[in-house]
């Protein structure tokens, strides 16, 4: 019935191959939307390529593995009953705990039931007349629905930079995203890792205990922070749990999805005393420096007072001084994602750990052997790839999905160049497609459990609101998501953040076509508009009545 490229009108799909909503993934995105969707009467069906629940928490079970969110505002908070059950033990919950926490969720509002494993989404295409997506797997099942929902994540799809030799390697390659399930062993091994952004600088440490010997592969020193790890006191955990009603409001009003207060003075403004000071506490504290001042993101000056900090704190802790001085990030601080730690750069003190700058002597290729670079061969028995994600679009790209007129999303979008959303949330041309914190929307600068709850809540309204009318298209306005991205575009340029090579603008990945699509005005902010469309009928979208089918 199907070919590869026309997936097909929507017509003669049996019972079973035919849904209210599709959804794309089952980490907490997916979970939370089929959750919804089955509370208002829908017939959802997930498709998650893993062997259970869990998303990034479910492929991420490199050692050290940790979200750098603090645990209490790590979490669902649609239900009472679930946040009295579930217990943090740590400030920083690492993946097991994740990963349990998503389980549990999943039995206990027996989730798994609509939800199919081992099945990747390789295509969707919207059939017009019947006003219903077509949806391929790559099982070769094909099924349909009137609704598709991506809770693909914005940081799933894996980077590994194109190696030249790379299946030459006589050992055991790993990417921290697609970790083994059964435990490695480094054991007595020279082990490579690849990269030092989050997952490497999270992972460095862990390997570096265990291995024979461990070299580290750094081609950028990124800024890193002690997170500050430690058990919650009882006591802490009772008054958040009494807390809690005025922590998620917090959360919900906040710019980050976090409940903790912002500052909004200068760091240019105070003495370098003051300053210094301020950092030290925030250093003592754990987390990121990024809240010491109002400023750190908006002005490249006060930005420097916190950079200049934090090397002094790396040229303290590195007894050589050779190796220090490699460590020292020089980029704009918070430009690539701030990464907390458990004693990275303690790390390069031990005998066992070698660092490499690829940055001056890069890597020219792998071979049987090891890593090769201009200037020598590093023997290897084991290769570990930090390398990040291809960000924010890569998970929706590698779907083929076609809208009206058999448009490609990646065409409209040109590879990035020209991403147009309208709230993150949907696309022009597009009806009945609905992304979970896609690009635009505040996503990986926030909270992601939070903006992921408010994104769901608002999609599963606009679909009863939909449904309810008797609509067979729900589709945004192509002036509306112009004037979004404009405004998502203006917002970021009073920001220093545009300006740097990280994932957030696509610089990781060669050849991938420059944007920032992120929101920056807030978590709250951005509900708060959100909201506002929805009160003004959904504003901004084009609401197709059934009886338009047959005009
Ligand atoms: P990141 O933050 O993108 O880090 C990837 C690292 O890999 C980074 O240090 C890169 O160096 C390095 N890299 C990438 N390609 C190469 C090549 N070709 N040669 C040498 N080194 C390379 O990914 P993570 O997984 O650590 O973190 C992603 C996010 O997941 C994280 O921020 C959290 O939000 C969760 P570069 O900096 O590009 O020079």
């Amino acid at each position: 019935m199907q070919s590869s490229t026309h997936l097909g009108p929507a017509t003669s799909f049996a019972p079973e191959n035919s849904f209210d909503a599709v959804i794309i993934g089952a980490g907490f995105s997916g979970l939370y939307m089929l959750h919804r969707l089955r509370e208002q009467g829908l017939r959802a069906r997930v498709y998650e390529v893993g062997d259970d629940v869990g998303g990034v928490w479910y492929w991420n079970r490199y050692p050290g593995a940790k979200c750098d969110v603090e645990s209490i505002y790590y979490n669902y908070t649609f239900s009472e009953a679930l946040l009295k059950e579930w217990t943090w033990t740590t400030r920083y919950a690492d993946q097991p705990s994740i990963l349990r926490y998503l389980n549990h969720v999943a039995d206990r509002f027996e989730l798994r039931r609509d939800i199919q494993f081992r099945t990747r989404i390789t295509a969707a295409h919207y059939d017009e007349a019947t006003a219903r997506w077509v949806v391929h797997a790559d099982n070769g099942q094909t099924v349909a629905a009137r609704y598709l929902i991506s809770g693909a994540g914005c940081l799933s799809s894996t980077n590994t930079p194109p190696f030249s030799g790379q299946d030459q390697f006589k050992g055991p390659q790993l990417h921290t995203g697609q970790w083994p399930h059964e435990p490695v062993d480094f054991r007595g091994k020279r082990v490579g890792v690849i990269g030092t952004g989050s997952s490497g600088i999270q992972a460095i440490p862990e390997i570096a205990k265990e291995a024979g010997h461990l070299y580290v592969f750094q081609r950028t020193p990124h800024y890193s922070t002690p997170a500050g790890n430690r058990a919650h006191a009882a006591e802490f955990l009772d008054e958040t749990r009494e807390r809690y009603p005025q922590i998620r409001q917090h959360m919900r009003e906040s710019s980050n999805g976090v409940a903790k207060e912002v500052r909004r003075d200068s760091a240019l403004k105070d003495t370098e005393d003051g300053r210094a000071a301020r950092y030290e506490q925030a250093w003592q504290d754990g987390g990121t420096l990024l809240a010491a001042y109002g400023d750190l993101l908006t002005n490249a000056d006060a930005n420097a007072t916190a950079g200049e900090f934090i090397r002094e704190k790396i040229r303290d802790t590195v007894k050589d001084p050779a190796v220090a001085e490699l460590l020292l990030p020089r980029y704009m601080y918070g430009c690539k994602r701030p990464v907390l730690d458990s004693g990275y750069y303690e790390t390069f003190n031990r005998d066992n750990v070698t660092l490499v700058d690829v940055k001056s002597d890069p890597i020219e290729g792998i071979t049987a052997a090891g890593v090769k670079t201009g200037s020598r061969e590093y023997p290897l028995d084991m290769i570990v790839f930090a390398t990040g994600y291809d960000a924010m679009t890569g998970a929706l790209f590698r779907i083929d999905l076609r809208g009206r007129d058999g448009i490609s999303l990646r065409e409209k979008w040109q590879d990035g160049a020209a991403i147009r959303t309208y709230l993150g949330v949907a696309t022009a041309g597009f009806p009945n497609f609905f992304m979970i914190t896609g690009p635009e929307s505040p996503s990986v600068l926030s909270n992601m459990v939070i903006s992921i709850e408010q994104h769901v809540e608002w999609i599963s309204d606009c679909i009863r609101h939909a449904e309810q009318r008797g609509c067979m298209a729900v589709e945004a306005d192509s002036q509306a998501e112009a004037e979004w991205s404009r405004h998502c575009k203006e917002v970021a340029d009073t920001t220093l953040l545009p300006q740097g090579e990280s994932w957030y603008t696509g610089a990781n990945i060669p050849g991938k076509q420059r944007s920032f699509p992120i929101y920056l005005g807030g978590v709250g902010a951005f509900r708060k508009h959100c909201d506002g469309v929805s009160a003004r009928g959904y504003e901004g979208f084009i609401l197709t009545p059934q009886a338009a089918k047959a005009a």
